[in-house]
């Protein structure tokens, strides 16, 4: 074999070993990041809505979701969340359903090394090192700005008789919203919360019980309905008993869907606050810099508005859930 012929058979041997060694050194392809999330259920076009932001948020950002429903069951919450563990994802993210018993399952997951994010309703607990934030909406300001409506809309009357629908009981908007609203009246004896009952936050569920409420309230002259379900199914119940929803019952809601807007559009409902449910961008931006041990706010707010019967019809139009 001639000296070229050598030298490029060495040159050659040398580029392969020096491909090859290079391959081993490369890091392990960064594989995508896994979010183990629970969601609390499917009871609300807020929640559908919720959902479908957060599965498509994963996808645009290359996260690898594993998303367990537990329909309501908190104990099924508790279930995935221990999954998630064994499964050793990069970051768990929970919507929890009530506010109490999660301390001792993210104590598991804080040993395993796994960070939590808390998405959408808060939690009660006495040791906030097991989240590294919370993502979601100001529940109690919600009921406030329902509250300021109400004493802003001038009604005369001597006696405001409100017939309020309570959200899933234990759950933290509906803890909240109770009370911000409550918060607002008490400056004003006329308005008096002539009943208070749980609803669920479904529909059907709130059609069943304004119905009930009517049957013994004859008096009704305002409903306020911790979401928008809630307050659709009440618009059916009290139709059904002859009443004029919206006129001469006013309607307050919170949470500004699109079944909301429908009804200030018909005059059936007076006023929606918002509570927006699209935060999985957020919730991804989140799960990225907590995955990089980068610090983030213990809290991180969603940013809402309140929508009135006359703008409806000309906002509805841009309403993304
Ligand atoms: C609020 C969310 C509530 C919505 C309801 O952030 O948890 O639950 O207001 C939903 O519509 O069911």
């Amino acid at each position: 074999m001639s000296t070229v012929m050598k030298s490029i058979q060495h040159l050659t041997r040398a580029l392969a070993c020096a491909t090859l060694g290079f391959l081993l050194q490369a890091p392990a392809h960064a594989r995508d990041l896994v979010l183990g999330f629970s969601q609390l259920g499917s009871e609300s076009q807020w929640r559908i809505a919720n959902t479908k932001s957060i599965q498509e948020s994963a996808k645009a950002a290359g996260v690898q979701l594993r998303f367990e429903n537990a329909e309501g069951n908190p104990a099924a919450q508790v279930t995935a969340i221990r999954a998630f563990i064994s499964q050793k994802v990069d970051v768990i993210a929970l919507a929890p359903g009530v506010t109490t018993g999660w301390d001792d399952v993210l104590k598991e997951a804080r040993e395993a090394g796994i960070p939590v994010i808390i998405t959408d309703r808060g939690i009660d607990t006495h040791d906030d090192g097991l989240y590294a934030t919370v993502l979601g909406s100001d529940f109690a300001e919600e009921g406030r700005r329902a509250a300021r409506w109400l004493v802003r809309s001038g009604t005369a009357k001597a006696q405001v008789r409100i017939v309020e629908l309570q959200g899933t009981s234990g759950s933290a908007p509906a803890i909240e919203r109770k009370a911000g609203f409550e918060e607002v009246l008490r400056t004003d004896p006329r308005y008096k919360v002539v009943r208070s009952e749980v609803a669920n936050f479904s529909k059907d569920k709130g059609r069943e019980v304004m119905a009930a409420i009517l049957q013994s309230e004859k008096q009704v002259d305002v409903v306020y309905a911790h979401n928008d379900d809630m307050a659709l199914g009440a618009i059916e119940a009290l139709e059904a008993a002859g009443r004029k929803p919206g006129k001469d019952v006013l309607l307050i809601s919170v949470d500004a869907t699109r079944g909301a807007f429908e009804a200030m559009v018909q005059n059936k409902l007076n006023v929606t606050v918002e509570c927006n449910p699209l935060i999985g961008p957020q919730l991804m931006d989140l799960v990225k810099l907590v995955k990089a041990g980068k610090p983030v706010p213990k809290r991180v707010q969603s940013r809402e508005g309140v929508f009135a019967m006359d703008k409806a019809a000309s906002l509805i139009g841009s309403r993304k859930y």
